[in-house]
């Protein structure tokens, strides 16, 4: 019998426990920082990488580690085991490990917090092994977490929109909060793995949220000051309405002169209280957000009304592409949502101010478990684009499922648009080089910050491929573990590798097999999202339908009969997806309409497959739970009774809901199409 669980009332460490330190804790540290002048917030724009405060965080970690697995500071000229040095250098961090001595060299102490991390993270391994001499940069230079949290708790959408982890980190009863230390912590997580900008509010700007802008700055200044001795930077969200909202203007008409005078004095208001404030996230047009439209102008005209007020502060504008027609006629079969963003950027390639950000979400639709990259991807050659993922699991089982998204995070950063060869063989990763990488965190006040523990993955996952687009899923998942499950002496049970990788590693293709298939998507509950309901969104205004009747299933995108989406793409994609004998199955559901006997590449008919696989997912989620049960036997030594118990209660949740998905989706189809399980089980 388990004896009652105490939970601990301070945040879980997450990949940081002192454990995960065990390894330079040990070592003797040198540290070689020069007297760096006081807090950069003392002398406005001085110093915008806060030089001074981050070196003093860098000091205490070292301090933190050392002190309690009995290493020690030395002199940085006395053969320390590790010496963390500022030297003028390229971009990122210069690891040197010279006969089991370690140098890390970087130009500033925010890249060398990182570089530290990276020590951190592997462990004895940094001073095992040949002599080595690498450099280590991020491939995107802008790495942000995007947070939908309110300020005020939303009646629909409650304190953080699409957030499944509790309340926010940073509001609590309409305010900013007043205790802000957990929001450090979190700063430590991301420098941890190398995210350097958070956006702290809601893309959805309510009008008490919009006063994050003016009346309530200094709030915002209290959280900038406590992301900072991280080296983190603070974005807002800000509504296009505001010169008219908060401003009294009768206008926000981009062209008008008011209008950009009270952007530009909004801006240096922003800048002269937060030196080292990042820069502004817009969603305009969109799902009833305000925007330029109502002027008769475009998305280009309105970021670079915002671009020109925040350039002479060096900020930037993340303009999101996620515009489309929410009030559709469902009858109307000519509109299709996949098409607006294209539709609607495309053409303004090339009008972008250069700080402007246009941030795409990765496909077309929204957030799917599975869809097609989105081709505004390859449409914008002379605009910065940002990628947009979503690390809160809104689709993808809201954190009650675990669905270790990274697998799917790097098909879509590796996907080539061009082809093999086309454009130098250029992948999405590449094409979105200077404008970055953007995500919703999954992060809240929850003791675990994600709801689930294993959602921690996630998190984790993001910020290395924001690094590193090209790192292995598996072996991110293998440093995670490494570190969130490491003993006080650095060292993790095999076993608990071992199930973690059986629970994760195929767990998103677990939840594609029991959820919609063949990337026709949704199906889900309107409003909440959560659980199945295949007809949820077939007559409403929202643009994602499957069209399913007694014959058949899927949208035509094709430009052969249907809307047209296929020409979006350049050559090969155009071709590949409009091909019925060369459409990807995973994919066939999204390009076309098919009879439900079409046979897949894989040889079995589109109903069979769907029968098929929503059989097979159940399983492959018994098989998760029972992998977790495998561990019981170490709990609590190698793994806390807490994360045990949270970890127990999501799987049980996860089962039942897959369960729920399978016979719904099962049921429902065999009634349409009359077709039976080639297999006879039993249907409802
Ligand atoms: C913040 C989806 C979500 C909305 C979200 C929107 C967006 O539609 O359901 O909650 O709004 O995406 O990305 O702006």
């Amino acid at each position: 019998m388990r004896s009652e669980i105490v939970v601990d009332p301070a945040p879980h460490p997450a990949w940081l426990p002192d454990g995960a330190l065990a390894a330079v804790g040990r070592r003797r540290v040198g540290l070689r920082l020069p007297e760096l002048s006081g807090p950069a917030r003392d002398i406005p724009g001085a110093d915008p990488d806060n030089s001074a405060e981050v070196a003093s965080t860098l000091r205490a970690e070292v301090d933190r580690a050392t002190t309690a697995h009995g290493g020690g500071v030395v002199d940085p000229d006395d053969s320390p085991d590790l010496l963390l040095t500022l030297n003028p250098d390229r971009h990122g961090f210069r690891f040197v490990r010279d006969g089991g001595r370690v140098t890390v060299a970087a130009s500033t102490p925010t890249a060398l917090l990182h570089g530290w991390f990276h020590v951190v993270r592997l462990g004895e391994a940094a001073f095992t092994g040949p002599d080595a001499d690498e450099r280590h940069s991020p491939a995107f230079a802008l790495r942000v977490l995007d947070h939908w949290d309110n300020v005020d708790v939303h009646p629909v959408m409650g304190q953080v929109e699409r957030g499944y982890s509790g309340g926010s980190i940073f509001y609590a009863d309409g305010r900013v909060r007043d205790d802000l230390s957990r929001v450090t912590t979190y700063a430590r997580l991301l420098a941890a793995v190398g995210i350097d900008r958070v956006c702290i509010n809601n893309v959805n700007v309510h009008a008490r949220e919009a006063r994050l802008l003016t009346d309530d700055l200094p709030d915002v200044a209290r959280v900038a000051a406590a992301l900072r001795p991280y080296g983190v930077r603070t974005h807002l969200a800000v509504s296009f309405a505001a010169p008219m909202t908060l401003g009294g203007l009768p206008t926000s008409d981009p062209l008008d002169d008011d209008v950009r005078a009270w952007w530009r004095a909004a801006a240096d208001r922003v800048w002269a209280t937060i030196p080292d404030f990042g820069g502004f996230v817009v969603k305009a047009d969109s799902e009833g957000q305000p925007g330029p439209f109502a002027y008769g102008r475009d998305h280009a005209d309105g970021a670079n009304l915002l671009a020109e007020a925040v350039a002479p502060h060096g900020g930037v504008v993340h303009w999101r592409a996620f515009v489309y027609d929410h009030t559709q006629d469902w009858r109307d079969r000519s509109t299709d949502r996949a098409r607006a963003a294209h539709d609607h950027f495309a053409p303004l390639d090339g009008r972008f101010a250069d700080n402007v950000v246009v941030q795409v979400k990765h496909g077309p639709m929204d957030f799917q478990t599975r869809e097609p990259v989105s081709p505004v991807l390859a449409a914008m050659p002379a605009a910065r684009l940002a990628i947009e993922l979503q690390v809160t699991q809104e689709y993808t089982g809201q954190q009650r499922h675990a669905c270790y998204l990274a697998p799917w995070w790097s098909e879509n950063l590796g996907f080539r648009p061009w082809g093999g060869e086309g454009d130098d063989g250029r992948a999405v990763r590449d094409v979105v080089a200077s404008g970055g990488i953007a995500a919703v965190s999954n992060v809240g006040d929850d003791r675990f910050w994600t709801g689930h523990p294993l959602a921690q993955a996630n998190l984790y996952a993001f910020g290395r491929l924001a690094w590193d687009p090209t790192l292995d899923p598996a072996t991110v998942l293998d440093e995670w573990v490494g570190l969130t499950f490491a003993g006080p002496d650095g060292a993790v049970h095999p076993r608990v590798r071992e199930v973690l990788h059986a629970v994760l590693d195929d767990s998103w293709r677990t939840y594609e097999a029991y959820t919609a298939p063949l990337g026709v998507g949704f199906m889900v509950r309107p409003g909440h999202h959560y659980g199945p309901d295949v007809d949820g969104y077939e007559y409403t205004p929202w643009g994602t339908y499957h069209f399913a009747d007694r014959d058949g299933i899927g949208v035509d995108r094709t430009r052969a009969t249907g809307t047209g989406f296929t020409g979006q793409y350049p050559a090969p994609w155009r071709d590949v997806y409009e091909d019925l004998a060369t459409c990807p199955d995973e994919l066939l559901l999204f390009f076309h309409h098919v009879p439900y006997s079409h046979v897949l590449h894989s040889g079995v008919t589109v109903i069979q497959h769907l029968y098929d696989t929503h059989f097979a997912g159940v399983e492959r989620v018994r098989e998760m739970v029972a992998a977790w049960e495998s561990l019981a036997d170490l709990v609590p030594a190698a793994v806390p009774a807490d994360v045990d118990a949270r970890v127990r209660e999501r799987l049980a949740e996860q089962l039942r809901s897959a369960v729920e998905w399978r016979d719904q989706i099962y049921t429902y189809f065999f009634r349409k199409s009359g077709i039976p399980d080639a297999h006879g089980r039993t249907i409802y």
